[in-house]
């Protein structure tokens, strides 16, 4: 059975990171090992939240997995609490990364235009040192932006929709050439499209874009599930368009679900019942 090691936080509400991994993963046949880099009481988006900080720890894990002689078939990281926890990772991938193994970073930074409560400079160089490591890079366009410098504010003056997406594109280029990963920027929404976002996904030789229907609600933990089933798609032999077909369907089945209700947009999208969409 193909295994994946997980290296993110893990927040009891707001259903990311682990708590979309994980079940994701399991579906699609792939066992999921945590390594949790934290332990929240709500993922950072609620008003209030606890936090445990487990950096300690993930040497620990690092260590005790050496005894155990593991190995995984991909690797999988995540939210991360700060700079030490990236030099914890590039450790963890000396021992356990090899040219058969699948290393897929989500460059957990910020959003809508704002870095996240633990984002600083020193954080994004070592972001940078390890996107550079990756085989698939899964940043939304504010992460895009912070790792190749560009201003999202400036991006957003931009209002021609193919000058629009023309700037992405030569992001996602920048971003896959200083690489050699393959980039899947998501959460791309063009001036003038309010009821549409889109993913551009950028490889060596091609670029392709495409688009869903958006009822203009960013919910908690979609980036992570969408890059949990390219994960999981990708271990299961699937080419890389046919993994972002289905993380998008998936991801459009419970959006729709979840808008049919009043959910806070902080808690997440009901995903458990579309799961078997992955079977
Ligand atoms: O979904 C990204 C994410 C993961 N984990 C925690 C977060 C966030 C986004 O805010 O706060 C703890």
């Amino acid at each position: 059975m193909k295994k994946v090691a997980i290296i993110q936080d893990m927040s009891s509400f707001g259903k990311c990171s682990l708590t979309a991994a994980i079940p994701v993963l399991s579906v699609m046949g792939v066992q999921a090992c945590p390594l949790p880099t934290a332990v929240l009481s709500a993922q950072t988006g609620y008003p209030s939240y606890y936090c445990h900080d487990l950096t300690n720890a993930m040497p620990l894990y690092t260590e005790e997995w050496k005894k155990l002689h593991v190995s995984f078939d991909g690797i999988h990281t995540g939210y991360i609490t700060g700079k030490e926890q990236i030099r914890q990772i590039l450790t963890f991938l000396e021992s356990f990364y090899t040219d058969r193994t699948l290393l897929l970073v989500d460059p957990v930074l910020g959003d809508n235009g704002i870095a996240y409560d633990n984002f600083d400079e020193e954080l994004l160089e070592q972001m940078k040192v390890l996107v550079a490591r990756a085989d698939i890079i899964t940043p939304n366009l504010t992460e895009c932006c912070l790792l190749t410098g560009y201003s999202y504010d400036t991006l957003h003056r931009c209002i021609d929709e193919q000058d629009y997406l023309k700037i992405v594109e030569d992001l996602g280029k920048l971003l896959q050439q200083a690489t050699g990963a393959e980039i899947i920027i998501t959460g791309i929404q063009p001036p003038s499209q309010e009821f549409t976002i889109g993913n551009m996904y950028i490889n060596d030789t091609d670029t392709l874009f495409t688009t869903v229907p958006f009822n203009n609600k960013s919910y908690s933990g979609t980036g992570d599930l969408f890059a949990s089933v390219l994960m999981g798609s990708r271990l299961r032999g699937m080419g890389m368009e046919q993994a972002i077909t289905l993380a998008k369907e998936f991801l459009l089945a419970a959006i729709e679900d979840t808008a049919l209700d009043d959910t806070p947009l902080e808690a997440g999208v009901n995903f458990e019942k579309y799961l078997r969409m992955l079977l």
